[in-house]
């Protein structure tokens, strides 16, 4: 058991979620709870999606593992497609990408499309058609660009996800200790239409580079945290959804 009773209570109340706990949102009476919430990461190669899986898992269990293959060890290009779900507790699994080639505006749709489960984009994927109930984009911020080569796909991807979700994604920028204007990646991300309080910034721990670090792990406890809320409202969106559009009748991309 860890000394630090913000992580004891955090690890604690992550162990006994059980979806359908946690939403404010009124589920209704024909909402069956699935057995699990899945978290999908996405975003570009080398932004840091598999060692900030690594990071979640390594700050919820205490012990460092290197769950997804970090760096371009899997190789060049390739769409996104979710693979593999690690199991991070009993009813939470998290689902990593190969990423995105760039950020261009038609890679918004790509990933909506995986997200939902509407396209197999990967043929050979065994999780193809599963459907993500927390998406997490990932950034890496270049101070050379700002936000500037990701501001289109926001503003497009953003409207899209709250429709489906009727919720933001969660956002988690990388690499946060080589950040000092965060105030204006705040101001720059919040008007490219994400909100404030789905935004995160977070120094991943690496495979060469994980002491733990009390501040570090409690931070990546309230992203977790969060991820796993915003799936609960999540899943209730959808069955209300279903409720009222029965499946197959609207498949509106
Ligand atoms: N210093 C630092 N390195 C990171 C961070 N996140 C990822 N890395 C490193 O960046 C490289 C790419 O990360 P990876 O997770 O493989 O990116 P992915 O392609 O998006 O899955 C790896 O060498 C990681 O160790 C971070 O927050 N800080
Ligand atoms: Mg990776």
């Amino acid at each position: 058991m860890p000394r630090i009773p913000e992580i004891r209570r955090l690890r604690k109340k992550i162990q006994d979620y059980r979806p359908g706990n946690w939403t404010i949102r009124d589920a209704g009476t024909s909402f069956t709870r699935p057995p699990k919430v899945r978290l999908g990461v996405f975003g570009v190669q080398d932004s840091g999606k598999s060692t900030f899986l690594n990071s979640l898992h390594f700050a919820y269990r205490g012990v460092w593992e290197e769950v997804y293959i970090e760096s371009n060890t899997e190789g060049q290009g390739g769409e996104t497609s979710f693979r593999d779900p690690a199991l991070l507790t009993g009813q939470v699994s998290t689902f990593d990408t190969r990423g995105l080639s760039d950020l261009s505006a038609d890679k918004a749709i790509d990933v909506l499309a995986e997200i939902t489960g509407r396209r197999r984009i990967n043929a050979r994927s065994r999780t193809a058609g599963n459907k993500i109930d927390c998406p997490i984009f990932i950034l890496k911020y270049n101070s050379a660009t700002g936000i500037q080569h990701c501001r289109d796909f926001l503003s497009l991807l953003v409207p899209k996800i709250r429709n489906e979700f009727g919720s933001y994604p969660i956002m988690v920028v990388t690499f946060a200790k080589s950040i000092l204007n965060q105030e204006e990646i705040i101001g720059d991300i919040t008007k490219a239409g994400m909100e404030r309080k789905s935004l995160f910034f977070i120094e991943n721990y690496t495979a060469s580079n994980h002491e733990m670090d009390s501040k570090r792990h409690i931070a990546l406890l309230k992203i977790l945290e969060a991820c796993i809320k915003r799936s609960d409202d999540n899943i209730v969106f959808r069955s209300r959804e279903e409720e009222i559009l029965p499946k197959g009748k609207c498949e509106i991309m």
